[in-house]
């Protein structure tokens, strides 16, 4: 009976490291999933929320299962999206809902010369990371956010040709615009 019993024992603990090793490791890269799911979920929020023939312009470009690889993106090895650069695509709506608070990796995010209107949402302060910011030509309206000020890795912003009022407050780290 006992010598029955210890083999069981050990089977039993050897059984446990496994499911307990198993779970750590399926854990961590479904915790990556997540975020990476996350990403692409914001991105097609926001894809929603545009005009219908910008809808099916973006359905285009955004293809396949990997968001990494669909038009204007690009991301880093951790499949974290680092640039969104969708310029001259007509473009047709506002950024209201695109939460960036999905995007803590975004680098660079260029819009410029598309038709997309309404304000610059405060909550682009959530974009830590972002140094380089292109919204000129569109048809923006309202006051720079004050957030704007949050982004302190800022190198280049770029608000033309909008319906903008106020100024970029330059003071701020190190900022340069372009006209
Ligand atoms: C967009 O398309 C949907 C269904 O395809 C339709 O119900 C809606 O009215 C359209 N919106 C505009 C602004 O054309
Ligand atoms: C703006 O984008 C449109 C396409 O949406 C393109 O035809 C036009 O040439 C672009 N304008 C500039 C100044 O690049
Ligand atoms: C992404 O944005 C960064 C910061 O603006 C820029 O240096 C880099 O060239 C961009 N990369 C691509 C692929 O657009
Ligand atoms: C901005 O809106 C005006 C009218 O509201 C329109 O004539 C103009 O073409 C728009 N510009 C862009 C870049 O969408
Ligand atoms: C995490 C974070 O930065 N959250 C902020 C996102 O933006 C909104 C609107 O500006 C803030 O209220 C949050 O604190």
């Amino acid at each position: 009976m006992s010598s029955f019993l210890i083999p069981f024992k050990v089977m039993f603990f050897l059984i446990l490291v496994l499911l307990h090793s198993s779970s750590v490791f399926a854990s961590s890269s479904s915790i990556a999933a997540l975020k990476r799911g996350k990403e692409a979920e914001a991105l097609l929020k926001w894809k929603a929320s545009l005009d219908n023939n910008t809808q099916t312009l973006l359905s285009s470009l955004w293809v396949g299962d990997g968001h990494c690889s669909w038009g204007g993106i690009t991301c880093d090895k951790a499949e974290s999206i680092t640039n969104l650069s969708l310029p001259d695509y007509g473009l047709r709506g506002t950024l209201h809902s695109l939460n960036f608070l999905f995007f803590p990796s975004l680098m660079g995010l260029n819009l410029h010369n598309n038709s997309l209107y309404g304000p610059i949402p405060s909550h682009i302060g959530n974009l830590s990371k972002l140094t380089f910011l292109k919204l000129s030509n569109n048809n923006f309206s309202g006051n720079i956010p004050s957030e704007i000020c949050l982004l302190k890795g800022l190198e280049l912003i770029s608000l033309a040709s909008n319906e903008i009022s106020g100024s970029i407050p330059l003071e701020m780290g190190r900022l340069s615009s372009e006209t």
